[in-house]
């Protein structure tokens, strides 16, 4: 196994990281996490995030502080600084100047529109999410392979990429014989949302990127993440990561434990048999971590399905009411008319050894992880409009 952060050194001098969309819930955790290890960490993100959360009305339950000032406070805490790029990396200009200004050895991009409630609003939503994501990307490919050829790019993808086919899923490629040959091939993407398309047409241009021109990357395919608190984000509030709960960019753990919180009947759709992986942001950090370290070859496009367990949806609600009522919660489940088109009941078998073998160490989801979002969601609920808590976003025509 390759030490990355002395390879890095060799090759680059140092071990620099820039993580893009750093302002947001994975890239904040993750870029605290990577800076207290020692990783020289920059943070670009053009703040749009925020904007989209004004133009839906709606706040994260936590009360998060302005970027300048996180950052302020993580240099008063630890003495470590990270750099700030704000912009935006459609804008292929300002993203260049960033990359000459920073000399990343290795990129971490988060930094897309990642709902798929938003990405269904309208056609001009639609647009903008795949403008947004896939110009982005593309980009930062066409910037990779101008100057920086050798930087390690770790994508975050979506096991929604997938979307839930009745045979196993494998990481990233599938080996098929036909008509008497053989041969490894991207695995058939069916993604259920036009932002879970945008990320897989992000795959096909870093597999272009590293075929064609020899670029390296990683594409994380992350399940479903929840809870909240890494050792770093929970130091002080000034440091506290975004949990959102509303019905846009709400996601389904995080959903539940503040609709328990708030005594409002969790929101399972439909038959809630749809099955997801799911991951603790405690993870999140230590998988990107662990791709860091062990850096893809020159020209490898490289694919890890990020998560650790799989749920279906009305077992994460039921685990979240039993826990509710063992803190005296009145909690009901409530099955609501799928505002999605997608499967209920299906078989789901995804693999995830990838992250595993380079040593991944996984925090299952247990009681005390849903007595601690819990006892989290209790504590900022009165910043809770639950007028924003069930779905308004439909897929139908
Ligand atoms: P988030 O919305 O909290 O953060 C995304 C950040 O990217 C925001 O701060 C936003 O301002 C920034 N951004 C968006 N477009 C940008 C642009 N054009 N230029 C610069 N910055 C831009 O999202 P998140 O939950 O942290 O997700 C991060 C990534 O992880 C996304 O790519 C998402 O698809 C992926 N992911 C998230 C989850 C999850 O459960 N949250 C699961 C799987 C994969
Ligand atoms: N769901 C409910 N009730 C809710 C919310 C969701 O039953 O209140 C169901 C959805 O119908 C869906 C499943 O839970 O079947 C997951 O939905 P979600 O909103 O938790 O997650 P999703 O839309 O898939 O998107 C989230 C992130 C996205 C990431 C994806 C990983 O927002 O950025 O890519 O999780 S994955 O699901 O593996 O594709």
């Amino acid at each position: 196994m390759v030490d990355y952060a002395e390879y890095s050194q060799a090759r680059f001098g140092k071990m620099k990281v820039l993580v893009i969309g750093g302002d947001g819930y994975c890239g904040w955790a993750t870029a605290l996490y990577l800076s207290n290890k020692g990783y020289e960490v920059g943070i670009l993100d053009n703040l749009v995030r925020r904007f989209w959360d004004m133009e839906l009305c709606v706040e994260t339950l936590t009360p998060i502080a302005p970027i300048q000032q996180r950052l302020k406070r993580w240099h008063e805490l630890t003495g470590k600084t990270i750099d700030l790029f704000i912009g935006d990396i459609t804008n292929y200009e300002f993203l260049s100047k960033a990359l000459h200004q920073f000399e990343p050895s290795a990129i971490v991009h988060f930094g897309e529109q990642r709902s798929a409630p938003f990405s269904m609003i309208d056609r001009e939503h639609a647009v903008m999410t795949q403008v947004n994501n896939v110009v982005g990307t593309l980009n930062l490919l066409y910037a990779m392979k101008e100057d920086f050829p050798d930087c390690h790019l770790v994508k975050l993808g979506t096991m929604g990429e997938y979307g839930t086919p009745n045979i196993d899923i494998e990481e990233g490629y599938i080996t098929i014989e036909h008509n008497g040959r053989k041969d490894t091939l991207p695995y058939p993407k069916q993604p259920g949302s036009m932002y879970h398309l945008s990320k897989v047409h992000d795959s096909h241009n870093i597999h272009f990127g590293c075929r064609i021109w020899g670029l390296r990357a990683t594409d994380l395919n992350q399940g479903v993440v929840y809870g909240v608190l890494t050792e770093e984000t929970g130091m002080d509030e000034l440091l506290i990561n975004r949990l959102d709960y509303d019905g846009v960019f709400g996601t389904a753990l995080n959903r539940f434990c503040i609709q328990a919180a708030v005594g409002h009947p969790l929101t399972v759709y439909g038959k809630g048999g749809q099955t997801r992986g799911f991951l603790d942001i405690r993870d999140t950090v230590r998988c990107v971590d662990l791709a860091i370290a062990n850096p893809a070859n020159s020209g490898e496009f490289r694919v890890f399905n990020q998560f650790t367990e799989q749920f279906s949806v009305s077992d994460l609600a039921l685990m979240v009411e039993k826990a509710s009522h063992a803190m005296d919660l009145t909690v009901e489940v409530k099955h609501l008319d799928n505002p999605r088109i997608e499967r209920e009941e299906h078989y789901y078998n995804a693999k995830n050894t990838n992250l595993l073998d380079l040593g991944l160490q996984p925090h299952y989801l247990s009681d005390s992880l849903l007595d601690s979002l819990l006892n989290f969601a209790i504590q900022y609920k009165h910043r809770v409009d639950e007028s924003q808590i069930l779905p308004k976003v439909k897929w139908h025509r």
